[in-house]
């Protein structure tokens, strides 16, 4: 394959695409004419490749063929529309970079064309009459966003913050009055209604300037850890409020930093300043989305890995809020409300309790209630508001909007890349998944909110071969209903990586003896080894002597469960290697409502049968003891076992980092986020869940390499853990989150225009489309489900 030097970034593929073309162009005449030869269709690079073989069936022409500019060009190709004569290219030859082109299978001439034309080519497959309409719904979220700067290299994309930090320093440097925006910044900090920072006394960039020289040298007079309660009053007269630090040393370091940003702005004192500063206390956080709780809610229905995410994420935000309010100086508590929906028929869970407190928490609450309840629980609005997942940051942006402030969103996982060509095939799946709802609701919120946090880059903006979920928005039609040619820019500085960790209280090395629940060991003894089926487990362990290699997903087909079962049916070495356990959903399909789980425990009755897996197989029924669950990954490393997490798609994985975190080496899937968090061949591997034989395998070899020399295991699971400690620590979490909280809330100060013009485009969208698309919709009951949505 050629390299991308062949095509310099400055050239447009229509510019080189013409020449490639010729040089192949007896090759090339022949496989143009069989792409259109099947008429008007969609086609994938897969099928582009595999036609491609058929017209040219010597491997060593066709390598040829490939070897330039041509098959860089082709394989960077996401989509082809075929409209006779002519083949219309989507092509992405980086991150968030896409081009447009239209090639006439008669003479290979290419022409540019823009993003509009190449969706209306596409919609006009599935609705011509609509494409061809002048006066259809375009959504262009671009030509509104006329003053925020932007990334340009994909390498950047997810460093939002970093580059928000330069941006504002810039705007602030050059003469001292440059800084004046800072400066009303500060004296607007406030809370409830207690001024902090800074007085009036204080009003210009060049008196703030003077009195921290000042103050800097009085505060050098003092033992370091003077309580700032000393010099408060002093402090009040010369105009400096509360908020600096608790100490005279931290204080000075604070006005210290402060004084460096106004003598010469730099992003690195931006930053360190911005993260002292007292400005989020409260934090709403919205997650309506499935059963919120703390005990007995997962497995339920829609209710996964999110649940986990926001109960961990709480804790550490109040750790760290916590810590952060002491060294400001400042006695006031964190509040931390999470607000989901109250479900009167709460199958035994605590869904139908207004409030309830957070476990291991001391100032957050779980809230099933609304906006007035907010108000009066926190005793006035809060400093930044969280959403999650589509419908809690839809509702998230709502009441940012309303309330005037900061907003976060965190998708989870967007479903527009889960199923393929769902945006042109929205008709045909509303019924059962309410796309166009969805996906204009998460492009709705995507762009109403001020900072973005992913888990990963690849949910952003992919990798080179797949595009990222937030980028699958950037251009996508709905065919009858809009068509959205700029949805979201993944080069907008809003997108940043904070990854979760896994909740090191409950997933802990297995190594570390003193720590692990004892008290467990007979129920996960039962649960694993004994002989008879009952309603938690199915099948049994003949040669209990094997590594087991253990699996725990919701059973959704995208989680692919039964695609392990399958592999490990299959693969007669694995199965003489090790025994196979699988945690998830139960045994009964009439139990479930879910179809998709239904369609799944019936596979996995079937597979049991076909391989004849009992002896070898146990299969256990979706388990809700998060401290059972860690002594269970555990006791699966006694057996020096192994992880495999083989979904279809993943859009983050937390039990990837839970088994590393219990020093289980592990083998997770290379679409999505997986393959972002284990190096392969390093802290672990990634298998390929559409090449079941080659993942097999590649268990077989790892469990034949550990049988031989018993130091391979032992540098896996290693491995592993220490890629968690350094990536993915819901410390490393908070501290960078809080950090945006703080960069954003002043950025879109700096932004006010912008954000406002966005805002009303948003609301404008939402009152005449949106609401009506939701009309649609039914109101749940509890009869058999939709197939949710999945987390
Ligand atoms: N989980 C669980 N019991 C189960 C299945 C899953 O406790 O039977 C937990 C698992 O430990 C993890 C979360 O649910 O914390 C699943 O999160 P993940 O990100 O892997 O997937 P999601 O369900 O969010 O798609
Ligand atoms: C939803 C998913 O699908 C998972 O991949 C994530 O790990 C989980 O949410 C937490 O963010």
């Amino acid at each position: 394959m050629a390299s991308a030097a062949a095509i310099k970034r400055v050239d447009s593929i229509a510019d080189t695409m013409p020449d490639a073309l010729r040089q192949s162009r007896y090759h090339m005449k022949r496989c143009f004419a069989k792409y259109i030869e099947q008429g008007r269709r969609i086609m994938k690079l897969h099928q582009l490749m595999s036609e491609m073989e058929t017209v040219i069936d010597d491997k060593a022409e066709r390598t040829q063929v490939l070897g330039g500019v041509l098959g860089y060009i082709l394989c960077s190709t996401q989509e082809a529309v075929v409209v006779p004569p002519h083949v219309v290219f989507s092509i992405r030859l980086n991150p968030g970079y896409w081009e447009f082109v239209k090639v006439s299978s008669e003479d290979l001439s290419v022409e540019a064309i823009t993003v509009r034309d190449f969706l209306k080519y596409k919609e006009a497959l599935y609705d011509e009459k609509w494409s061809n309409d002048e006066n259809v719904l375009e959504v262009d979220f671009r030509a509104i966003d006329f003053s925020t700067p932007h990334l340009t290299l994909s390498s950047s994309i997810g460093n939002g913050i970093e580059y928000v930090t330069k941006f504002t320093t810039s705007k602030l440097a050059g003469k001292l009055e440059n800084a004046q925006p800072l400066v009303d910044y500060l004296l607007s900090l406030n809370h409830q209604g207690e001024q902090l920072i800074l007085n009036e006394t204080l009003n210009t960039a060049s008196k703030l300037q003077a009195a921290l020289i000042v103050t800097e040298v009085y505060l050098s007079t003092l033992p370091k850890d003077t309580p700032f309660q000393n010099f408060e009053l002093r402090f009040k007269e010369w105009g400096f409020e509360k908020g600096w630090g608790d100490t005279a040393e931290r204080t000075k370091e604070t006005m210290k930093i402060l004084s460096e940003v106004l003598q010469a702005p730099d992003p690195l004192n931006m930053d360190r300043f911005f993260s002292r500063l007292p400005i989020i206390f409260n934090v709403v956080i919205f997650s309506p989305h499935g059963y919120f709780g703390q005990a007995d809610v997962l497995g339920l229905p829609d209710t996964g890995g999110q649940v986990v995410y926001i109960l961990d994420q709480v804790k550490a935000m109040e750790e760290e809020l916590t810590l952060r309010i002491k060294q400001q100086g400042l006695t006031v508590k964190p509040q931390i409300l999470v607000v989901t929906r109250l479900i009167p028929e709460a199958r035994g869970t605590k869904c139908n309790q207004e409030l309830e407190p957070i476990n291991g928490t001391k100032y957050s609450n779980i809230l099933r209630d609304a906006t007035a309840k907010i108000l009066d629980l926190m005793e006035g609005k809060p400093d930044l508001i969280i959403g999650n997942y589509t419908d809690g940051n839809l509702v998230a942006s709502l009441m940012a909007n309303k309330l005037g402030i900061t907003q976060a969103t965190i998708a989870h996982a967007l479903e527009k890349t889960k199923y393929e060509d769902s945006d042109i095939n929205w008709k045909e799946l509303d019924p059962k998944y309410h796309f166009s709802c969805q996906f204009l609701a998460d492009t709705i919120s995507m762009n109403a909110t001020d900072f973005v946090i992913a888990s990963t880059y690849q949910e952003i903006a992919g990798s080179k071969d797949r595009p990222g979920q937030y980028e699958s928005h950037t251009a996508f039609t709905l065919p009858g209903l809009c068509r959205v040619v700029s949805g979201i820019n993944v080069f907008d500085p809003k997108f940043n990586i904070a990854a979760p960790g896994p909740d090191k209280s409950v997933y802990f090395p297995y190594s570390d003896k003193q720590k692990r629940l004892a008290s467990f060991y007979p129920a996960i003894e039962e649960l694993l080894f004994s002989k008879e089926d009952n309603s938690e487990h199915l099948g049994f362990l003949v040669d209990r002597k094997k590594p087991i290699i253990f699996s725990m997903a919701r059973l959704d087909i995208v989680k692919n469960i039964t695609g392990l079962v399958e592999w490990y049916g299959k693969n007669k070495r694995l199965r003489n290697l090790v025994n196979l356990v699988v945690v998830g959903g139960f045994f009964d399909p009439s139990k479930s409502k879910d179809r998709e789980e239904i369609a799944e425990i019936k596979k996995m009755h079937t597979l049991i049968e076909k391989y004849q897996l009992r002896g070898q197989i146990r299969w256990i029924a979706a388990q809700t003891d998060r401290n059972r669950n860690g002594e269970l990954y555990r006791c699966i490393a006694d057996t020096r076992g192994a992880f495999v997490q083989p979904a279809l798609y993943e859009a983050f994985g937390l039990t990837v980092i839970e088994a590393m975190n219990c020093g289980l080496p592990t083998f997770a899937t290379n679409q999505g986020g997986p393959a972002e968090i284990i190096v392969d061949g390093v802290s672990g591997f990634h298998i390929d869940p559409n090449n079941g034989d080659e993942a097999s395998n590649k268990i077989a070899d790892f469990f034949e390499n550990s049988k031989t020399d018993a130091a391979y295991w032992d540098r896996f699971s290693k491995a592993g853990l220490q890629r968690i400690y350094e990536c993915y620590t819901w410390k490393i979490y908070a501290d960078k989150v809080l950090n945006m909280g703080s960069t954003y809330t002043f950025w879109r100060q700096l932004n006010k225009e912008q954000k406002q013009a966005k805002q009303r485009y948003i609301q404008m969208f939402f009152n005449l489309q949106y609401k009506n698309l939701v009309k649609n919709v039914p109101v749940p009951s509890d009869e058999p489900e939709q197939p949710a949505a999945p987390k």
